[in-house]
C-alpha cells in the first residue's frame, strides 16, 4: 500500500523536514481564529476567522504555493482560492486546504471540527471539483483488496471481519447521518455491524477508521470532494486504505471534472491517485474530537493540539502548543 520501500533508506533533506512542522503553525493560527466562535453559533464567522488566519500563516512559510484544494474559485473566494499563490518563496508545492473543517460542528461546539493542510509536490493532489465523492476506507496491514467500492456493503464487512479474525458484530462503521445514506445504514447494520453517525466532518471519519483505538473500524458514505483529498493525504501517512469515485449530478460538473484532471471523471479513484509523492499534513483541533483536543482558551493564552505526518518518514507528531496571545504578532487570535 505504501509508496515506501521498507528498509531502504529515505533521502534526507534538511530543508523539507523543517517543512512537516511550520505547516503546524498554519493549521493553529487557523485553529485559534476559529475557536473564538466554537459554541456561538455562528458557522461563517467561524469559518472567516479561520480562513484569514491561515492565509496570513501561510506568508510565513518557506513554499511557493499554488491552492489546488481550497476556498474555491477566484471569484467566489476571496482568500485560499483555487490557484492562488501562498507562501513566502521556496520549493514549488501544491496545497489542499480546508481551514476549518466542521463549521457547524464549531458553532455548536459539537466534536471533531479541525482545521486542515496538506502539502505535496506539484502536480501530486487529484484537483477535484467541489461536488460529492463517494469513499470508503480503512486502516493498515490488511490485504489491499479487502473492501471495494464497487462490493456490496455486506461483502465488505464480511471480508473485513475476516481478515481481522473478528466478527461483523464487532465492526464499527463510521458515515455521515443524510438520508442518501439510508440504505446503507440498514444494511450495514442488518448485516450485524454497529453504526456511528456523524453530522459532519468526514475527514475526522475517514482518519478514525485507520487509526487503531479510534473505535471506528471502517468508514463508508459520501462526502465532499475536497475533503475526500485532505482525507487521502493523511491516510498516505499512517499508510491507511481508500477508495473513491467523484458523483456527478449533471453534465456541466463533468465537464468541470475533465478542465480540472486528465483521467476518465467517473474512475475508481485508488489513495495515490488522490495523494500522490511526499505528502505533509497537519490538522489542528478546535473542538474536542476522537483524534485531537480542541483549542483551550483563556484570556490570555489558548492551547492548540495538532497532528503533524509526512508520508515519506512515516512519522506521526502530536503537539501541544501554548500560544500567548500579547506577544503573537502574525495570527488575529
Ligand atoms: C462532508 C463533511 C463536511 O460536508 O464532506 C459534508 O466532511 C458533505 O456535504 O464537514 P453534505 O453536508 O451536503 O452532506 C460537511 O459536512 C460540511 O462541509
Ligand atoms: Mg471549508
Ligand atoms: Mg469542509
Amino acid at each position: 500500500m505504501s509508496e515506501n520501500k521498507p528498509g531502504k533508506k529515505q533521502s534526507y533533506q534538511a530543508s523539507d523536514r523543517n517543512l512537516a512542522l511550520e505547516l503546524v503553525r498554519v493549521t493553529e493560527a487557523a485553529a485559534l481564529a476559529a475557536s473564538r466562535w466554537t459554541g456561538r453559533g455562528n458557522k461563517n464567522e467561524a469559518d472567516g476567522a479561520a480562513v484569514e488566519a491561515m492565509r496570513l500563516a501561510f506568508d510565513t512559510v518557506a513554499i511557493d504555493g499554488t491552492v489546488v484544494i481550497g476556498e474555491g474559485e477566484m471569484d467566489e473566494a476571496p482568500m485560499l482560492y483555487i490557484g492562488e499563490k501562498v507562501g513566502a518563496g521556496g520549493p514549488a508545492m501544491d496545497i489542499a486546504v480546508d481551514p476549518l473543517e466542521g463549521t457547524s460542528l464549531t458553532a455548536k461546539n459539537a466534536p471533531n471540527a479541525l482545521t486542515v493542510v496538506a502539502l505535496a509536490e506539484q502536480g501530486n493532489f487529484l484537483h477535484a471539483p467541489d461536488i460529492y465523492m463517494d469513499k470508503i476506507a480503512i486502516g493498515a496491514g490488511l490485504p489491499p483488496d479487502t473492501v471495494s467500492l464497487d462490493a456490496s456493503i455486506e461483502t465488505n464487512l464480511r471480508n473485513l471481519a475476516r481478515a481481522r479474525k473478528t466478527t461483523i458484530e464487532e465492526l464499527t462503521l463510521c458515515t455521515l447521518d443524510r438520508d442518501r445514506h439510508e440504505e446503507l445504514i440498514a444494511r450495514a447494520r442488518e448485516a450485524g455491524a454497529r453504526v456511528m453517525l456523524i453530522t459532519d466532518g468526514d475527514v475526522a471519519g475517514v482518519i478514525a477508521a485507520c487509526l487503531p483505538g479510534s473505535g471506528v473500524d471502517i468508514y463508508v458514505g459520501s462526502g465532499g470532494a475536497p475533503e475526500g483529498v485532505l482525507a487521502a493525504a493523511a491516510l498516505r501517512c499512517v499508510d491507511g486504505f481508500m477508495q473513491a469515485r467523484l458523483m456527478f449530478e449533471n453534465d456541466e460538473q463533468v465537464s468541470r471534472a475533465r478542465t480540472m484532471d486528465e483521467g476518465d471523471p467517473r474512475r475508481l479513484l485508488t489513495l495515490t491517485d488522490l495523494a500522490r509523492g511526499d505528502v505533509l499534513f497537519s490538522a489542528t483541533g478546535v473542538t474536542d474530537g476522537a483524534l485531537l483536543r480542541g483549542v483551550r482558551r483563556t484570556a490570555e493564552r489558548g492551547v492548540t493540539h495538532s497532528i503533524v505526518m509526512r508520508s515519506k518518514s512515516g512519522t506521526v507528531r502530536f503537539i501541544e502548543g501554548q500560544h500567548n496571545f500579547a506577544t503573537k504578532t502574525w495570527s488575529p487570535t
